[in-house]
């Protein structure tokens, strides 16, 4: 009889835990528990779309109040908003896209007061060189800031300024507000110093695990996910080689650009796998980073979905829209762009979710 009502309790358990999955951090704040909640819901419902620094500038714009380049087209905010945080570390004003951080403080507020959710990446320079994050030039550098390494001191400043820009996110009640947190992106290619040729498979878990265990331990940051996010991978083993681990990671995601035929067949495999491993680990799927020829494919957005459809992710977030000459186009449409109509439909696809359908009830309570 002990033994029946014991299976009957851990099998509740085990029920209990299916419906109420938590994220990694044991001490997550309430409404860090609850975006987790909710992003595994969403992904039942739809695909949310978002977009990096989509209220900061746009194609001919530069900080205007309210405005964003998918809103020109839409009439509607992206779901989710990606920021940069490339140059905290150096105690500057404002990030490597020169977007001012207390401007990306106050855009995180709104996003959170909306019931948007943010999303953070880290384009760090390089501690050991001191040149930016795409400085290759030396295998030394995760060694370096590890414990014991020559330039451990150095990257600890780097995340104590990391986590005071954190725990400013505060919303007018004083709630920390949620942040998807991506740092070491695209670690399966060999561009930036933390990349699969600049460092063993221990020191890229390391990396990560010391990062994590010094936010949440030695500052008490409770109100991060944080994501994982490759570049394009062939098999599951190669997706897993470098993961740092079920309680560590929330958020499975992949970057990948369409700069050529190679594009959708990939995005398809990357997408059914990392789905796959999401459902089995009972985490999120993510399209962590993507863009297209908008300017010169312009039914881009409908192919994209239609691809991404039959697969649970929560969201797809497409790059930047840069306000200067860079090396790259706009990745999200801009008022009369070629590929408007197309995005309308995209928009218009009841699987797809932009703000208007999220409010702050959904998402953080
Ligand atoms: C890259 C480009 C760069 C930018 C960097 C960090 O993909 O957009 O221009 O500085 O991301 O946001």
């Amino acid at each position: 009889m002990t033994r029946i009502l014991l299976a009957l309790f851990m099998l509740s358990g085990v029920f209990a835990s299916a419906q109420n999955p938590m994220p990694a951090d044991k001490k997550a704040t309430k409404e860090t528990v609850k975006l987790y909640q909710n992003l595994i819901e969403l992904k039942k419902k739809g695909l949310m779309f978002g977009h990096q620094d989509d209220l900061a500038y746009g194609e001919g714009w530069y900080g205007e109040k309210g405005r964003s380049d998918v809103k020109d087209v839409c009439g509607d905010y992206p779901a989710v908003y990606g920021w940069e945080i490339g140059h905290l570390e150096l105690g500057d004003e404002y990030s490597l896209d020169s977007v001012y951080f207390k401007d990306i403080q106050n855009w995180i507020k709104t996003v959170y007061e909306r019931g948007g959710i943010n999303t953070m990446s880290w384009h760090l320079r390089n501690p050991y060189t001191g040149g930016s994050s795409w400085d290759v030039s030396s295998k030394k550098v995760v060694a370096a800031i590890l414990p014991g390494g020559e330039k451990h001191e150095l990257f600890v400043s780097w995340l104590d300024e990391l986590a005071n820009f954190l725990n400013g996110l505060e919303s007018a009640d004083g709630t920390k507000i949620p942040i998807l947190f991506r740092p070491f992106h695209e670690h399966t290619g060999s561009w930036f110093w933390w990349g699969r040729n600049l460092c063993s498979v221990d020191e890229y878990k390391a990396l990560w695990r010391f990062t994590v265990d010094y936010l949440q331990n030695k500052k008490e940051i409770h109100h991060l996910l944080f994501t994982y996010s490759t570049d394009r991978f062939k098999t599951e083993a190669e997706y897993l080689e470098r993961y740092p681990g079920d309680e560590i990671v929330d958020v499975l995601g992949f970057d990948l650009y369409d700069r050529g035929s190679y594009y959708k067949g990939t995005l398809k495999s990357c997408a059914e796998k990392v789905t796959k491993l999401a459902v089995e680990k009972g985490k999120v799927a993510t399209v962590s980073e993507t863009g297209g020829p908008i300017a010169t494919n312009h039914e881009w957005w409908t192919e994209v979905l239609d691809i991404l459809k039959p697969y649970e992710l929560s969201y797809v977030l497409v790059w930047r829209n840069p306000f200067r000459p860079t090396d790259h186009g706009n990745f999200a449409p801009c008022k009369g762009s070629p590929d408007s109509d197309n995005f309308i439909e995209f928009y218009n696809d009841p699987h797809t979710i932009f703000q208007k359908e999220l409010t702050s009830k959904q998402v953080y309570k």
